[in-house]
């Protein structure tokens, strides 16, 4: 059984429990002194850094949500001069709701080493060929694998994102033999593998695929298809990028790298703190992280933790998949949707409230469809002009979501109407 960071990821749970403590009490003594704002959430509840002796006393801190971090922006929650800091990730998403990341140089050793334990999970070791597919730039797939292959010593081959005849034909000339990317991607990808015939000429053993969700069933077809082991990885910008968690072998759940990342689960209503193995919020706390800690921050993950004993051997806990979101954000071909921002795009482009979104996964891709109503107006005019205003409201979502929907305009008083909570959202995707 092969381990990158042995001590820590097999620590007894007094030593892990004993490192929390310690890197908790320091981290929220340097976010204290460093970080305004948060210095004044915390005043304003009166909790001072010296009311917190550890991890038991982390119920005394105030959540931390996207909403704060995205009124803080750019620099709000930065905790290093500026001088200090290496690089800048960022959220998929709008202009409107980006929230921006900084990284020390330390910070980005302890991404890459998180990642490096998800790659070793997987089997790799340095005799691999790492096949990084997910996108590079300022979303984190990329980078944080990339990273991560290098300091398993690895060969990294940085893909990102598209040109499918071109990964293929790298898959096949240079034997890639891990592949990460989304697990959507990884499905198109093995079905133009199969499709051309080319199944026996890949060198592939294993797939690190996350970034969204993703079922049993994908997984299984996945496998089957490509010849691999599909493993899931776990993260999110917030927290630096992908590695807060990974699967082993077992494929029963994601270990959390805990040392680096405390997880609590609570009520997303009463914000009540869940006893191990209910269903709840994920909220994580950065324990180490210099120049963007973030103390108690609500992923809006819906999750289950578990302290199960695994057959790897690893102690840190495990999440299960997730299973939801505990706020209305949509995940679509991996770009944060909000169904709030396209009801700011219909109105303000003279559209009535009554739309719906329409979300599925036809082979392995999403699809995304918003319909909405046409004004009395509209309803007079000819074909052609209904055509164009179609093409404005798109060209306006598409600008406002980064992704383009379908958009239909439907005829007045045709999208149904409930007597509850409008149905906004119909999201047809099995996962
Ligand atoms: O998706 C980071 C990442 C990159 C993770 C590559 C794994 C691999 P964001 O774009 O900030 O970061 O999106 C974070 O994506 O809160 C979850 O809702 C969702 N998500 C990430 N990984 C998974 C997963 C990256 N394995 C948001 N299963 C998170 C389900 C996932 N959802």
């Amino acid at each position: 059984m092969a381990y990158y960071q042995e001590k820590i990821e097999r620590a007894s749970r007094d030593e892990m429990i004993s490192l929390q403590n310690d890197r908790l009490v320091s981290i929220v003594k340097r976010t204290y002194d460093d970080v305004p704002v948060y210095r004044d959430k915390m005043k304003t509840i009166g909790v001072e850094p010296g009311d917190i002796k550890g991890i038991d006393d982390l119920h005394k801190l105030p959540f931390l949500t996207k909403d704060d971090l995205r009124d803080a922006y750019p620099y709000g929650f930065l905790a290093k001069p500026l001088e200090d800091c290496v690089r800048i990730q960022s959220t998929s998403g709008t202009t409107g709701r980006r929230v921006v990341a900084f990284y020390t140089q330390n910070d980005i050793n302890i991404w890459d080493d998180c990642c490096a334990r998800a790659i070793v999970a997987a089997g790799g070791t340095k005799e691999d060929v790492v096949h990084v597919s997910y996108g590079y730039g300022l979303f984190t797939g990329g980078p944080g694998l990339n990273g991560g292959s290098h300091k398993v010593g690895s060969l990294t081959l940085p893909m990102s994102s598209g040109n499918t005849d071109r990964q293929i034909q790298f898959m096949i000339d240079l034997k890639s033999t891990i592949l990460c990317c989304t697990p959507s991607y990884a499905a198109f990808l093995a079905e133009s593998i199969n499709e051309a015939g080319l199944r026996d000429q890949i060198s592939l053993k294993a797939g690190i695929f996350g970034a969204e969700a993703w079922s049993e069933e994908m997984r299984h077809d996945i496998e089957a298809k490509l010849g691999i082991k599909a493993y899931d990885i776990y993260g999110l910008t917030e927290t630096s990028g992908p590695g807060v968690s990974f699967e082993c072998e077992e494929q029963t759940g994601m270990h959390i790298n805990e040392d680096h990342f405390y997880p609590e689960i609570i009520d997303p209503d009463t914000h009540e703190v869940l006893p191990e193995g209910s269903k709840g919020e994920l909220v994580f706390t950065s324990l180490s992280k210099e120049a963007f800690p973030l103390l108690r921050y609500r992923t809006r993950d819906i999750c289950v933790l578990s302290r199960k004993e695994c057959s790897c051997g690893r102690t840190l806990v495990k999440m299960a998949k997730p299973m939801g979101r505990s706020d209305d954000m949509l995940i679509i071909r991996g770009v944060n949707v909000f169904p709030s921002q396209i009801e700011t795009v219909l109105l303000n482009e003279g559209y009535p409230a009554n739309y719906q979104i329409v979300v599925d996964r036809v082979n392995y891709t999403d699809t995304f469809e918003i319909q909405v109503e046409m004004t009395d107006e509209m309803f007079s005019d000819d074909v052609g002009s209904i055509e164009k205003k179609e093409h404005e409201l798109l060209s306006a979502l598409k600008s406002m979501l980064g992704i383009s929907p379908a958009v239909k305009i439907v005829t007045p008083k045709s999208i149904a109407r409930s007597e509850g909570k409008a149905v906004r959202v119909i999201d047809k995707r099995k996962i």
